[in-house]
């Protein structure tokens, strides 16, 4: 019960869980990762992160040494080990232990990590009066140089965006393309609200095409609401009726002001809300049971 940890085939506790200081992840941040949620005993949308799991390793030519079934297996099991119904699940793959050079065919065995823990969600607070925000000078990197499609474990571009939204005090920060048009937060995804319409930036434009983001698009249609991807300034931003962002950890949480400037009312607004009821009621339901297999639910 608590922590277990996954590691190339082996379940230990956190304090068992290490990795050589040779391995590439450590040495040059080579490896990819996912952020999955467990809600009452069930994994949401595991298949959605698994592939972006695996598409991103393919990227950078890491041969994940598991099936995608096998993998999935293992995330499941390293979870009912926990014993936990609700839970953060961490799998990373690195590029493995090399010598101390960049060249990763030095690397030839990846290693391959689920951390389950529990996680620490923003206070009901944020959700029930909105987030405030600003927008960092720290740019997001372009497609041509590192495409933040690929999920790596690579994240001081976001780390020095955070920087900047500690400093200033606020609770997140907005990134741009260094064009200047609206990509996403430090580690969520960014929606806004305009005359009815639910709209969000384009993935070509350099963001992570976001598990939650995409629930949340798929989400509008049976609400009713109109939703699409849509290229956006910090004049929409600044204009937006409402304004939210998205991830696995935060779910949607509304954000109610930006550079200073009040955003809509300045507390959530009703598409917002009536979407979030929608994503926690949904995420109640859905998800690859953990449990249920074995027969033998938790009683965490
Ligand atoms: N954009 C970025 C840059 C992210 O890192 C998201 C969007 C949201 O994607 P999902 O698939 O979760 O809807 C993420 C993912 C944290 C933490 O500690 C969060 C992420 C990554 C790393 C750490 O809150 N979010």
């Amino acid at each position: 019960m608590g922590t277990v940890i996954y590691v190339n085939g082996r379940f230990v506790a956190k304090e068992e869980a290490t990795v050589s200081v040779y391995d590439h992840g450590f040495l040059y941040g080579d490896g990819v990762f996912e952020g999955i949620r467990v809600y009452h005993g069930r994994i949401f949308k595991l298949d959605a992160h698994v592939d972006r799991l695996f598409d991103s390793a393919h990227t950078l030519g890491i041969q994940i040494p598991l099936s995608r079934p096998e993998m999935t297996r293992a995330i499941i099991e390293t979870v009912r080990r926990t014993g936990l119904r609700d839970a953060y699940i961490r799998p990373v793959v690195s590029r493995g232990p090399g010598d101390l050079g960049i060249d990763p065919r030095k690397c030839p065995r990846p290693n391959v990590i689920v951390i389950v823990d529990t996680i620490q969600l923003y206070a009901e607070e944020a959700y029930r009066k909105g987030l405030r925000m600003i927008t960092t000078s720290t740019r997001q990197r372009p497609v041509d140089v590192l495409n933040p499609r690929i999920k790596t474990c690579n994240y001081l571009n976001n780390i020095l965006a955070r920087m900047e939204v500690n400093l200033v005090g606020v609770d997140e920060g907005l990134m741009l393309t260094t064009q200047g048009y609206v990509a996403e937060c430090t580690a969520d995804n960014i929606f806004i609200v305009k005359s009815g319409r639910v709209l969000t930036p384009p993935p070509h434009l350099g963001i992570l095409q976001g598990v939650t983001r995409q629930t949340v698009l798929d989400l509008c249609g049976p609400l009713g609401i109109p939703a699409g991807e849509q290229i956006l300034t910090l004049h929409d931003m600044y204009g937006a009726d409402e304004c939210f962002l998205t991830g696995t950890g935060a779910e949607l949480g509304p954000v109610v002001e930006l550079d200073g400037r009040t955003i809509g009312t300045g507390r959530p607004g009703p598409a917002t809300l009536r979407i979030l009821g929608a994503f926690r009621e949904l995420a109640a339901r859905e998800g690859t049971p953990v449990y249920e297999a074995s027969g033998a639910p938790a009683s965490t």
